[in-house]
C-alpha cells in the first residue's frame, strides 16, 4: 500500500474505533472524541499526501476530490460537536450521542468508499510530470490569441523608437476610441489586449505622478486624459483580460542607467498594478539601444544586462501587488519570448526551459524557439508579431498589412505549435484601428472559423488504444467529446500507444488537431498520423511535440480511418483531443 492509502485506512480505523466503542459503552467518553480527532487528522494527512503525489493542480470539483472533501467536512463537524458535548453537554446528551455518531459515521462511509472505489478503478488523474504549469498559465495558454496595441508619441512622429525628447503635446489622437480596439479584438477572438503603457521613449499613457512626461502634458482630453484607464475599462467591458507593457529602457528619464532609475521603474509599475484593477500580464521588453535624450544629457548609456535591473526583486514586487499577474520576458518567469518577431514557434516546442542564465535582452533565441524537454520551469511560449511591418502605425504601411492568408500562416506556426499568439494591431493617428487592418482581421477570423467549426472526428468511435483504469474516466472516447478537460490516458508504464478514429466511410480532410492535457505536464515527444485510404494505411504526418495544441496541415486525403501513434513520450502519454478538419478555400495555398 502506498503512503496516502495507509493514512486514509488509519482514518477509517480510528474513526470506526471511536464510534463503535462509544456505541458499546452507550456513553461518550473523552477518548472516543480523541479517536474521532485522530481519524480526522489521518484523513487530512492522507488527502493531502494524495494530492501532492498523484495529481496536477488541485481540482476541487473533480469527483474523487469532491468525495474526499465531503468526508473530511463531515468528520470535522462530528468531532467538533462531540468535543462540545463532552465539555459542556448534560449527562443525557453524552448518553444519547452515540446515535448521532453512528448516523454520521454511516453517512461518512459513502464518500469514503466512493472515493476508494474510484481510486481502485484507476480513476484518479494521471500522475503529473515534475514540471507543470500553474492554473493561471493553463488559463493563459487557453486564450490562444491575444492582441497587442502599440500606441504612443511614435504614432505621431512616424517612428518606431522615440528618442525621449518628444513634446507630450504631439500626442493628439483626434478620435481615440479604445472601445473600437476592444470590440474588434473581441470580435476576432482575442481574449486579452496588451497596451504599451510606456514604450522606450518614456512617454506615459497614464498621468503618472512620477513624471511630467505623460498624457498630462498633452492637450488630448485637456491634459486630463488617462489612456490606461480608458483602455482597461473598454477591454473589460468586452470581456477581455488586460496586460500592460512597461518598457524598462526609458530614453527620457534623467536617471536611466543609474540605480535611482530602478525606483522610478518600480514606482510606475506599482501605479499600474495598484490603480487599474486586475492586470493579467506585465510585458517586459528586452530592447536597449543605448542612446537617448535622458533628461537633456543626450548621450549613450550602456547598462549591465545581467545586474542592472535586478529582475528577481521586480518580479517579487509584481507578485506581491497582483499574485495572479503573469510576467512576460525573454526569461519568463511565467511567459517567454519565442525568439523572433515573426510569430513563428519551432516545430518542436516545449513549454519547459531552464531560465537560469537567460538574460533579458540577450537570450539564446534558438533555445527559446524550441524550449527544452529537460527544462525545470514551465514558461508558456508566446509568439509576438505585428500585422504591419512596424510595431507602430505608419501611413506608408497602409498597403502592407498582412493578408488573411499571411495571418493564417502565423496562426498555424504559433497557436498550431503550442504557442500563444500575440498579434499587434497599432491604432493610427486618429486613435482608431485602421480599416485595412480591421478588414484583414475579420477575413482571417472568418476563414479560421470555416476551417475549424466542423470537426469530422467529433463523436466518432475511437478504438485500439490502451487505457488507464477499468472505467470510462480515461477512455479514448474523450478525444472526440468536445470537452477540453477530459482526456484519454494510456496504461501507466506504456510509453507508446496507438488509437484509431473510425470515420465510418471515406471522408475528406486536410487538417489535424492534437492536444495534450498540459495541466499534467507536456509529455509527447514523437508522434505519427496515418490514414487508411482504400484499405491501405499510409503515413500523412510525423511530428515531435504536441503540447497544448498542435495543428498539422496534411495533404488532403479521403480516408475511413485515422490512426495516431505516440512514438515516444517523457511519461505515459495522454491526449485531450484529436480533431480532423477541412481547410476553408480562403486559406489559399499555405505551406505546411
Ligand atoms: C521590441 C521593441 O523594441 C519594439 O518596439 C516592440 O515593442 C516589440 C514588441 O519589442 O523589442
Amino acid at each position: 500500500m502506498t503512503g496516502p492509502a495507509v493514512l486514509i485506512t488509519l482514518a477509517l480505523v480510528f474513526y470506526s474505533l471511536g464510534v463503535w466503542a462509544e456505541r458499546i459503552a452507550r456513553y461518550l467518553k473523552p477518548w472516543h472524541v480523541a479517536a474521532f480527532w485522530t481519524g480526522f487528522a489521518f484523513d487530512v494527512a492522507g488527502t493531502w499526501a494524495m494530492h501532492r503525489l498523484a495529481t496536477g493542480p488541485f481540482d476541487l470539483l473533480a469527483a474523487h476530490t469532491l468525495t474526499g472533501q465531503i468526508a473530511l467536512w463531515l468528520m470535522l463537524v462530528h468531532a467538533a460537536w462531540a468535543t462540545r458535548v463532552v465539555r459542556s453537554g448534560s449527562e443525557k446528551a453524552r448518553t444519547g450521542f452515540h446515535r448521532y455518531s453512528v448516523i454520521v459515521w454511516l453517512i461518512w462511509l459513502l464518500p469514503y468508499f466512493g472515493g476508494m472505489y474510484m481510486g481502485m478503478r484507476g480513476e484518479s488523474d494521471i500522475r503529473a510530470t515534475a514540471v507543470v504549469p500553474s492554473a493561471r498559465q493553463v488559463e493563459y495558454q487557453r486564450m490562444e490569441m491575444i492582441g497587442f496595441v502599440h500606441f504612443t508619441v511614435n504614432t505621431f512622429t512616424d517612428r518606431e523608437w522615440g528618442y525621449g525628447d518628444e513634446s507630450p503635446d504631439i500626442f493628439r489622437p483626434t478620435e481615440l476610441d479604445a472601445g473600437q480596439w476592444a470590440s474588434v479584438a473581441a470580435e476576432v477572438g482575442m481574449k486579452e489586449l496588451i497596451l504599451t503603457a510606456k514604450h522606450h521613449d518614456g512617454f506615459a499613457l497614464w498621468p503618472s505622478t512620477y513624471t511630467e512626461h505623460s498624457v498630462r502634458g498633452s492637450t488630448w482630453r485637456d491634459g486630463r486624459g488617462d489612456l490606461v484607464r480608458e483602455f482597461v475599462g473598454a477591454a473589460r467591458e468586452r470581456g477581455l483580460e488586460v496586460g500592460l507593457y512597461l518598457s524598462p529602457w526609458d530614453r527620457n528619464h534623467p536617471d536611466y542607467g543609474r540605480p535611482e532609475y530602478l525606483d522610478y521603474y518600480r514606482d510606475q509599475l506599482t501605479e499600474l498594478l495598484t490603480d487599474y484593477g486586475p492586470i493579467s500580464e506585465i510585458w517586459v521588453d528586452g530592447a536597449n539601444g543605448g542612446s537617448g535624450w535622458y533628461g537633456g544629457a543626450d548621450e549613450e548609456r550602456r547598462i549591465d544586462r545581467e545586474t542592472y535591473y535586478d529582475w528577481s526583486n521586480t518580479w517579487a514586487l509584481v507578485k506581491s501587488l497582483q499574485p495572479d499577474a503573469l510576467i512576460f520576458s525573454d526569461a519568463g518567469p511565467d511567459i517567454r519570448w519565442i525568439g523572433n518577431e515573426h510569430g513563428y514557434a519551432g516545430e518542436t516546442n516545449w513549454s519547459t526551459i531552464n531560465t537560469e542564465g537567460i538574460m533579458v535582452g540577450a537570450a539564446d533565441t534558438e533555445y527559446l524557439n524550441s524550449g527544452d524537454p529537460e527544462g525545470s520551469q514551465w514558461v508558456v511560449p508566446l509568439c509576438d508579431t505585428s500585422i504591419r511591418p512596424g510595431w507602430f502605425y505608419h501611413a506608408s504601411e497602409d498597403d502592407q498589412v498582412k493578408t488573411p492568408q499571411e495571418l493564417l500562416e502565423v496562426y498555424y506556426r504559433s497557436v498550431g505549435r503550442n504557442c500563444v499568439l500575440l498579434l499587434n494591431v497599432p491604432p493610427d493617428t486618429r486613435g482608431l484601428l485602421h480599416e485595412n487592418d480591421v478588414a484583414a482581421l475579420r477575413d482571417f477570423r472568418r476563414i479560421l472559423d470555416e476551417t475549424f467549426d466542423v470537426d469530422l472526428a467529433a463523436g466518432r468511435p475511437v478504438i485500439g488504444a490502451s487505457r488507464r483504469g477499468r472505467g470510462d474516466a480515461f477512455s479514448p472516447a474523450h478525444l472526440v467529446d468536445g470537452d477540453p478537460d477530459s482526456y484519454w490516458a494510456a496504461e501507466d508504464g506504456e510509453p507508446k500507444s496507438s488509437l484509431e478514429i473510425d470515420l465510418g466511410s471515406p471522408t475528406y480532410f486536410d487538417r489535424v488537431m492534437l492536444q495534450e492535457p498540459i495541466r499534467f505536464g507536456q509529455r509527447i515527444e514523437a508522434f505519427t498520423v496515418e490514414a487508411r485510404i482504400d484499405g491501405n494505411w499510409g503515413s500523412i504526418a510525423r511530428g515531435t511535440t504536441v503540447g497544448y495544441k498542435r495543428l498539422l496541415r496534411v495533404p488532403g486525403v479521403e480516408a475511413d480511418r485515422v490512426r495516431v501513434t505516440i512514438d515516444g513520450a517523457l511519461a505515459p502519454p495522454a491526449l485531450s483531443r484529436v480533431g480532423l478538419f477541412v481547410a476553408s478555400p480562403g486559406e489559399g495555398a499555405g505551406g505546411p
